[in-house]
């Protein structure tokens, strides 16, 4: 067991982690796992005193680790005033209740960690209602009068965001709550989707920035678009999408959305919850998947933003893989770049590498877009909408015997066009 010395204020919640070392993991697994807990709990406002684990084959359903293993770390937990003891997986509804008994404190898990940051950070309307749904979703099952008590008494980690006021009242009224929310969200989801509407009109391929918290993904979309998202060394820190138009050197045009981090273990209920905010990442031509090279766990990583993106309909888009943070490789972290196709590994905050993802992108980018000079009878009046409705028309001359038109279309029209196609042009 790690205990660590305390130099705690009055208000620092006090936390304790439990991690448990099952037999499908490794005690690196588990270590990495905890260590990243810890981050979080720090994230969360939290003072992390120490941990503990315990090595078994498959979870007590009473209480999820041993009664004897609770027992010694209860004991520990009461010895060093801990406030809140936080478990590395999800605990059910009775085993919570349990442990509740046995600590004699407030008992979180993973989860509720992880939508307590989602609530302190959620900045938009449609950021708080989706938060606020995944926590009443997560907390409906494990209402307890201990729970109530808590929330009036203590409040804190995993009781904060507008959910908070709801923590105390009966499931009904959870219920009619989340009843509400959905209403309301999708009154704000239909503003949003009319702005949508009006950005799609401009038929400009839309490319996603995805990967896992903290990788650099806002850092990138501002050193690419100069756009101002808040980039910091914190788990979670960009939680609604922002989208910037990028030029790339070849006069393609792009939009690049900077959205939401994923990470290991990411509640169902959350990634439920951000379904329509992810829209940007689902409807995307192309993914922009940003990894911090420098992390020792970058490939599991990967591994859990790809399983993200697959629980969100979002796989087998075309991909450029970004290595990030190539300034701080030591090992020779550099050796996975070869072995991965469309590759690039680049430094955001350096420039580093820069120009070989631009280019990458174009090169990707050249078969979502077809650029074709066209002519149209001027009679084809519902042609030349069609084309203007659909495509981007760059230039246009009415005065010859037919109208001329140099357009970008996705390539599944062409055929729709081909009996108007003079050439294809060559810059994109
Ligand atoms: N050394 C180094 N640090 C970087 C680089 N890119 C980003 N960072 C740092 O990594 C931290 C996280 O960067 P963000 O851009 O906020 O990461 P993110 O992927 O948007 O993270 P979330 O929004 O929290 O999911 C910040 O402290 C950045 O300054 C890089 O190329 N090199
Ligand atoms: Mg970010």
């Amino acid at each position: 067991m790690k205990a660590l010395i305390s130099t705690a204020t009055k208000k620092t919640e006090r936390v304790f982690l439990v991690g448990v070392e099952l037999k499908s993991r490794t005690a690196l697994d588990t270590r990495d796992s905890l260590d990243e807990l810890s981050e979080l709990a720090a994230t969360a406002g939290g003072q992390v005193i120490g941990d503990g684990t315990q090595k078994m084959e498959a979870p007590v359903a009473g209480t999820f680790i041993g009664t004897g293993k609770a027992d010694e770390f209860a004991k520990h937990c009461t010895q060093h005033n801990v406030d809140t003891v936080i478990f590395d997986d999800e605990l059910t509804p009775a085993q919570s209740r349990n442990l509740e008994q046995v600590f004699e404190c407030k008992i979180l898990d993973r989860t509720s960690l992880i939508l307590d940051i989602f609530a302190q950070r959620a900045r938009t309307r449609e950021g708080k209602l989706q938060i606020e749904l995944a926590q009443l979703q997560h907390l409906l099952p494990r209402l307890t009068r201990f729970w109530g008590h808590l929330s009036r008494q203590k409040g804190g980690i995993g009781m904060r965001g507008d959910g908070e006021t709801q923590l105390e009242t009966d499931r009904r009224r959870v219920q009619d709550r989340i009843a509400k929310i959905g209403r309301e969200l999708d009154v704000v989801r239909r503003q949003r989707s009319t702005q949508r509407q009006g950005r799609q009109r401009s038929l400009w391929p839309l490319a996603s920035i995805v990967g896992y918290t903290n990788a650099g993904k806002s850092t990138l979309l501002n050193a690419l678009t100069g756009a101002d998202v808040l980039a910091e060394n914190k788990l979670f820190a960009t939680l609604d999408p922002t989208t910037r138009r990028l030029r790339l050197p070849t006069n393609q045009n792009v939009l690049l959305t900077d959205t939401v981090g994923f990470i290991r273990k990411l509640p169902h209920s959350l990634v439920e919850a951000f379904k329509a905010t992810l829209e940007e990442v689902v409807k995307a031509d192309l993914l922009i998947h940003v990894v911090d090279g420098s992390h020792p766990q970058s490939m599991d990583h990967i591994q859990a933003v790809n399983a993200v993106l697959d629980e969100i309909g979002a796989s087998g888009k075309p991909t450029i893989m970004v290595f990030n943070k190539v300034d701080k490789f030591v090992n020779g972290e550099g050796h996975i770049l070869k072995t991965l196709p469309n590759a690039v590994g680049i430094s955001a905050k350096t420039g580093e590498g820069i120009p070989e993802l631009l280019s990458e992108l174009s090169k990707q980018l050249k078969p979502i877009r077809e650029f074709i000079e066209l002519s149209v009878p001027h009679e084809a009046s519902s042609v030349i909408a069609r084309l203007h409705e659909v495509g981007q028309v760059v230039e246009r001359d009415y005065e010859g015997e037919t109208a001329r038109f140099k357009v970008r279309i996705p390539p599944h029209l062409h055929e729709e066009f081909a009996p108007f196609i003079v050439q294809e042009l060559q810059t994109v």
